[in-house]
């Protein structure tokens, strides 16, 4: 018996899926939602360019800590940065650096089920390790979270955001090579939003009436804590992706948020491990998108339903004014998410959404050097259950195949052979997309020919401005194009579906200068 149940089952404990908690048996809208503290910085340091100058200073530690994420339950354990999840929100200006010192001071081991048999995460390595990516960030390789740069509980590291980038969403979260979906998971993410002076000329709602909303989807056990599936092979605990039915807003399950009858500006997070988020309200009222991954739009989008994939963002604008006195969910799908408490009163409301927001100068596909074919790749065993996600059939560790040059324009194909969409998100650039079209995945595999059965679809209007993650669908080419600015170093490309990036859907490039 003990002989069979292999080595090392011993030392660790055996990752199990507990009985769930039925969020359906909870009251909902009873916990007004949590608004994230801006983070405060704590003195002043020398700037990394220019040794005379100095930039504002941030400590911000890793800590366990606990939090109800519904008034009828138990805390929760959570790991988060500066002690809540979501971590507190970073304010910065365009071209005005920042310095933050993430500090690991979390415990020693981890309470979510590590898969030593996951290329980073073998039993060699400590449990517990973290390192953070700004994502969206152009920021110098140093500071850009490579996921092996990870440090242990006790140490730390100092990241230089330069902040050279147009008013967009980012936000922040763990990187760390084969355990990230677990260290996100217990709650590593925040938001980070640039500003800058033609974002505020267009006195788009600000202050109260701007609000973060990070979305992202948990499980829990009878006893309120985090609980993670897990596959039947207890050596091998890792899944494909996580998909979970409680749906937390910044921390907390079904919350409500008082509103004027006025307008207010969202910036909505999909900050899932897995989940793509289909947003909508239940008085099916159309918002308006102004923004997406790297910043406004061109112009306003009107919607009724906005769709984000793990690691999207949209930036939108929605009036209540209509709805004096209502309750009006939001909802994913069927599902309700929030309650927005619309009050009964007058509201005084200056905020009209200009027509056009910021030009979006479209790359020509002309200006592109070089086109890259990258596959994305899914390996099943024997009996079809997937083991491994590639991208261009590469595992994380072989050498870097792609080398752009600094300042040169590319263009890269995501050719999809899989069933699943995949959001693909590329560190330090800010892209368009082309467009997306069907190829036949059969004909490719025979001869490595990309074969077209379909026109090519444009984008939608709604993510037709600069991105960071790319939604690439199943039997899809997608395309992107994109000027490869800012550093010349090593930063990393892969799927945001964590489970993936995880498990080797993560490649190094390489931008290096022009010989
Ligand atoms: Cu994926």
């Amino acid at each position: 018996m003990a002989l069979a149940m292999g080595r090392g089952s011993a030392e660790k404990p055996v990752p199990k899926f507990r009985p769930e908690l039925n969020i359906n048996s909870l009251a909902q809208f009873v916990d007004p939602l949590p608004i994230p503290v801006i983070a405060k910085p704590d003195g002043w340091r020398p700037s990394p360019d220019d040794a005379a100058g100095k930039l504002p200073y941030f400590r911000m530690a890793m800590r366990a800590f606990e939090a109800q994420v519904h008034r009828d339950l138990k805390p929760t354990k959570f790991w988060g940065y500066g002690g809540s999840s979501p971590g507190p929100t970073f304010e910065a200006r365009s071209g005005q650096g920042l310095l933050v010192e993430w500090a690991n001071e979390l415990p020693a081991a981890h309470f979510l089920p590590i898969d030593h048999t996951i290329h980073g995460a073998e039993s060699d390595k400590p449990d517990v390790r973290t390192v953070v990516h700004l994502h969206g960030a152009k920021a110098p390789p140093a500071s850009d979270g490579y996921p092996e740069n990870w440090f242990v509980p006790g140490k730390s590291a100092i990241c230089h955001y330069p902040n050279k980038q147009e008013a967009a969403t980012l936000w922040y979260h763990d990187h760390a090579l084969g355990i990230n979906r677990l260290n996100v998971f217990a709650g590593l993410l925040g938001m980070f939003i640039v500003r800058d002076d033609l974002e505020d000329a267009l006195r788009l709602p600000r202050d109260e009436y701007d609000i973060p909303l990070v979305i992202y989807d948990r499980a829990f056990d009878l006893q309120s804590q985090l609980n993670y599936p897990v596959s039947d092979d207890p050596r091998k605990p890792w899944t494909p992706e996580v998909f979970c039915d409680a749906f937390l807003v910044n921390g907390k399950l079904f919350p409500f948020l008082e509103v004027e009858p006025r307008k207010y500006r969202f910036r909505i997070l999909n900050g899932a491990n897995a989940r793509f988020f289909h947003l909508t309200l239940s008085n099916n009222h159309s918002f308006q998108q102004i923004g997406t991954d790297q910043g406004l739009l061109g112009a306003p989008v009107a919607l009724q339903r906005v769709s984000l994939a793990p690691a999207e963002r949209a930036d939108v604008i929605v009036d209540f004014s209509g709805s004096r006195g209502e309750g009006v969910i939001l909802k994913n799908d069927n599902l309700n998410v929030m309650q927005f408490r619309v009050k009964d009163s007058r509201a005084r409301d200056a905020v009209a959404i200009p027509a056009t927001l910021r030009p979006v100068a479209k790359i020509p596909e002309a200006a592109a050097v070089k086109t890259r074919s990258l596959s994305l790749v899914e390996i099943d065993d024997a009996v079809q259950r997937p083991m491994t996600m590639l991208l261009n059939n590469a595992h994380w560790s072989m050498p870097v195949t792609e080398s752009p040059v600094l300042d040169s324009t590319e263009i890269w194909e995501f050719l999809n052979t899989t069933d699943d969409a995949h959001p693909i998100h590329l560190h330090l650039v800010r892209f368009q997309i082309l467009d997306r079209r069907s190829f036949d995945v059969a004909t490719y595999w025979l001869t490595g020919k990309v074969k077209y059965v379909g026109a090519a679809i444009l984008p939608d209007p709604s993510e037709a401005g600069w991105k960071d993650t790319v939604r690439a669908d199943p039997g899809m080419v997608t395309r992107i194009i994109t000027r490869f600015e800012g550093y010349t170093g090593r930063y990393v490309w892969h799927c945001h579906i964590l489970e993936h990036e995880d498990n080797e859907m993560m490649r190094p490039f390489d931008i290096v200068t022009a010989r």
